[in-house]
């Protein structure tokens, strides 16, 4: 019987299958689009938090610094309206600062924060109500691709924010193939601002996945704990260590969880049984660093021209302005 056939109605759901299938193949992997459930979201604001992760304070001081550099390049100085479309804002922290100041210089624009979670969406856009209450803020809850494409033709410029090195978490198949994506949903003349981790000094990339109070750790465990939660497995978290490598060459940082023994995972929601060996990983998540040439390639290649690259103070981190 394969995976798409089975009776048992609990693996109809798509986080079933994909779990089955990441642990099924050679080598086991597992997708890390599953670390965010609510214990998962809590703790990647804590690593958000962690001073190891820089990637967030590098982009945090690149808005905090370039705000009005930003705005203008956002603009070109033109007093037009225009939509500033946001994918996957979290928190919109780093956001925040951008839309204070833009609200303040009264620019023209909506702010339009695209999420497939309704409940994601909601609790920003209630936080952006009290906190910045000139702004407009139009929450849109969908695909990013099906909410672009909708806007496509209602007659305003396009600024899309895809922040937070979020791209990184993207194969350079996949990521040319959202960016080609992308670029085929806007206009000539649209910008995207998308934040990017910079190749660097390798030790201090694998410290920020690597972390010393163990955060990461659990960040990745805690998928091991979903499973159980939700298809009635009974991994044992301890019997699994967190190991993540860096590779200077290719700018990938994977990280991977390791069975420390031999071992048998029933997944009973499921009826399913997964066999570890000693030592056998399981590989969790794709954390891809960049350098500047290679950026240009894939802006060039999904049909964009390079506006500004906006740096921190240390060249940690790029939030590059593209133009369709
Ligand atoms: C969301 N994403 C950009 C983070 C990253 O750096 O790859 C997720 C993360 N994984 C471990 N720490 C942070």
């Amino acid at each position: 019987m394969t995976i798409n056939e089975t009776k048992n109605p609990k693996m109809n759901t798509e986080f079933a299958k994909d779990i089955l299938q990441g642990l099924s193949e050679n080598p086991k992997s597992l997708p890390s689009k599953y670390f965010y459930d609510t214990k998962g979201d809590k703790l990647f604001q804590d690593i958000m938090h962690m001073d190891e992760y820089y990637l967030t304070n590098c982009e945090f001081e690149i808005f905090t610094n370039q705000k009005e550099a930003l705005t203008k390049s956002f603009t070109d100085g033109s007093n037009a309206p225009f939509e500033l479309v946001e994918f996957g804002a979290g928190d919109g922290l780093k956001t925040k600062v951008l839309l204070r100041h833009m609200v303040a210089s009264e620019v023209d624009f909506t702010y339009m924060p695209i999420d497939i979670s309704a409940n994601a969406l909601s609790k920003l856009t209630q936080s952006l109500k009290s906190e910045i209450q000139a702004l407009h803020v139009k929450g849109i809850e969908n695909d990013y691709f099906k909410a672009l494409h909708d806007l496509q033709n209602d007659g305003k410029k396009k600024v899309v924010l895809f922040l937070g090195s979020n791209i990184g978490n993207l194969t350079l198949a996949e990521a040319k193939g959202f960016l080609n994506h992308l670029s085929e949903n806007l206009n000539k003349g649209d910008k995207l601002l998308i934040g990017m981790d910079l190749k660097k000094d390798p030790q201090v990339i694998l410290d920020a996945y690597n972390d010393k109070a163990g955060i990461t750790s659990s960040f990745n465990l805690n998928l091991l704990e979903r499973i159980n939660e939700e298809l009635d497995a009974d991994f044992d978290v301890e019997a699994f260590q967190h190991f993540p490598n860096y590779d200077p060459i290719t700018g990938q940082t994977k990280s991977y969880l390791i069975s420390k023994k031999e071992q048998v995972v029933k997944l009973k929601g499921i009826e399913e049984e997964i066999k570890f060996e000693a030592w056998e990983p399981i590989y969790m998540e794709l954390s891809r660093k960049y350098d500047l040439k290679e950026i240009e390639a894939l802006a060039h290649e999904s049909g964009f021209e390079i506006s500004k690259h906006f740096f921190d103070k240390r060249n940690y981190f790029v939030d590059s302005l593209w133009e369709k």
